[in-house]
């Protein structure tokens, strides 16, 4: 291969999957042996680094000339992966675990922008060539532990749907989520019910556990909360100049808090108020220490397939599933999709325009087609979201036998959205993420938005709750239990929904969105969601750290 112009080593770095500074190649084509150079710079080349500079060439070049350049030590990656292609990659080194990313902070690990970070090649190619080279399935290095293996699935609805759409259900259902949140708070405050607060006398204190049924300013700028309990409802006053009056911002219809308070003189005759001294969420507690596996075993988490729209990137799933079958990814033995499989029929106006096919069941044979792609040795879970073919209210049933039978490729597991999927005894709560659109609408921008949407999952952490404003997006089937409680503190928190890749950690819990496989579509365009498209985030289920790979080229 003559390498003498650096038009050349420009392409055979590419091809490789590595970009380098100019000044790099300028001192490549000077070289003795340009192509001997090459191969000592790539092979040597700091897993963390972005972009080859002169001082990586220089430093081989300068063995070189001492004498002992032919024999590259092999310490990097194999030439069939490229540690730029992943997200995350900070500019030190500085924690920098063996996968790239920084690992080392509070878990909101490093991906500082899911755009700009990972800056496109000259030639568009972010991710190398020897990637899409791979071995397919029968040639597979893959060798795992099956006996190490365990995946439960806890909190599925399907064939547990009792709800016949009634009145009395969605009193059931209410009374439920109450019930069970309020225990969550009982034990930090000594909450009274509303009827016996009501005949309290004046100036007393008191708590008090309740559903936020109405939230109201008043004329001078506090905040009138009104709590409702099974024996009826209270109002609470929430001072402006308070310390956590910026909470009520946080506040949603319909979630379960607790207050403290001093009651007003005129209680007694009816129409008294609590002013609000201490406002208490269910929340997770601060000291949480998360379970993890016994072993080096990874999950990769996605969401939001879309097959069957005309914007589903067939290459960038295809470059997932090659990679999958690399010695790099041997240890990624699970693959949990938190919905959206299909594009679907009609979900929203004029999707018509934009489908590839357009008989749903022919999407779900396409996705599966998708899904044989990756190695038939990975446990596969999946649950509906709101473009599948199951009912829309949540708890959403898992796919019927129909979808199950042209789905069953690779025995993947269906469950219901929510799921908590146990993996190795680390808890997962997967949640397709509807109720996310409402939070964001609903909190200002710094507690939730489309930018950073694991912020806005905190917030669901935080109300112990995967949907807690009932009536606006998100859509609730009555049940006689409340499917969406978050009852136990998940390990990891993994939705989808909003096309958007964002995760850290709450009081250590690991929240995970985790983007799409739709490039933008019209609509998107037209109110300006600018969807993650292509990424798999990679979790390591000994340490809940995260990984995040890029297999689109944008
Ligand atoms: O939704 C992907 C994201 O885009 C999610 O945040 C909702 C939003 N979205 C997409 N299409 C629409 C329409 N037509 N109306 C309102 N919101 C929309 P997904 O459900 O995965 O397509
Ligand atoms: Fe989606
Ligand atoms: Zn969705």
């Amino acid at each position: 291969m003559p390498l003498e112009t650096p038009a050349r080593i420009v392409s055979e770095l590419t091809s490789r999957g590595w970009n380098a500074d100019r000044e790099a190649v300028t001192l490549l084509a000077g070289a003795d042996d340009p192509n001997a150079a090459l191969e000592a710079v790539v092979e040597r080349a700091p897993d963390e680094a972005l972009k080859l500079s002169s001082a990586h060439v220089e430093e081989v070049l300068a063995e070189f000339e001492a004498g002992n350049g032919n024999a590259p030590v092999s310490s990097g990656p194999d030439t069939g992966t490229n540690p730029k292609n992943e997200l995350g990659s900070p500019d030190e080194t500085k924690g920098v675990d063996s996968n790239g990313v920084d690992s080392s902070g509070d878990g909101a690990v490093a991906v500082a922008g899911n755009d700009g970070e990972t800056s496109p090649d000259a030639d568009g190619s972010e991710f190398g060539d020897g990637v899409t080279d791979v071995s397919r399935p029968d040639e597979s290095v893959r060798d795992p532990d099956f006996d190490a293996r365990s995946l439960e699935i806890e909190g599925d609805i399907t064939g547990e749907s009792t709800g016949t759409g009634e009145y009395d259900d969605f009193v059931s259902v209410f009374k439920d989520r109450f019930e069970r949140l309020s225990k969550q708070l009982r034990s930090r405050v000594n909450a009274r019910p509303t009827s016996a607060v009501q005949s309290m006398p004046g100036g007393g204190d008191t708590a008090i556990v309740g559903m936020v049924s109405d939230i109201r300013s008043t004329a001078s700028g506090h905040w009138l909360v009104e709590l409702e309990d099974t024996s009826g409802t209270y109002p609470c006053l929430i001072m402006k100049d308070r310390e956590f009056a910026d909470t009520v911002n946080e506040l949603l219809h319909d979630e379960v808090i607790a207050v403290e308070g001093t009651l007003s003189d005129d209680n007694d005759d009816g129409d008294g108020i609590l002013f609000v001294d201490d406002l208490y969420f269910p929340d997770v507690p601060r000291t949480y220490k998360p379970s993890t596996a016994d072993r080096h075993v990874q999950a990769a988490l996605i969401s939001d397939v879309h097959v069957g729209s005309q914007e589903f990137m067939a290459d960038a799933w295809s470059r997932f599933a090659d990679w999958l079958h690399t010695e790099e990814a041997e240890r990624v033995e699970y693959l949990l999709v938190a919905g959206d499989m299909v594009e679907g029929v009609g979900v929203y106006p004029d999707q018509d325009d934009e489908l590839d096919i357009i008989d749903i069941y022919e999407q779900y044979e396409q996705f599966s087609e998708y899904l044989k792609e990756v190695p038939g040795d990975m446990e596969i879970l999946m649950i509906p979201g709101n473009h599948d073919a199951v009912r829309l209210a949540e708890p959403q049933p898992g796919f019927d036998e129909e979808l199950r039978d042209i789905m069953s490729v690779h025995d993947a597991r269906i469950s219901g959205n929510p799921s908590t999927v146990t993996v190795e005894g680390v808890d997962i709560l997967m949640y397709h993420g509807v109720s996310l659109d409402e939070v964001i609408a609903e909190l200002p921008d710094d507690k939730a938005s489309y930018d950073d949407p694991h912020k806005a999952m905190y917030q669901l952490l935080k109300k112990r709750h995967v949907a807690p404003q009932f009536g606006g997006k998100t859509r609730l089937a009555p049940e006689e239990k409340d499917y969406l409680v978050m009852d136990t503190v998940p390990d990891v928190f993994h939705t989808g929904h909003v096309h958007k890749l964002g995760w850290g950690k709450y009081h250590n819990v690991l929240a995970v969105n985790s983007g799409c496989w739709q490039a933008q579509t019209d609509f998107q365009k037209s109110v300006n969601i600018d969807p993650d498209a292509g990424y798999a985030p990679i979790l390591d289920l000994d340490t809940l750290d995260m990984t995040v790979r890029q297999f689109s080229r944008d």
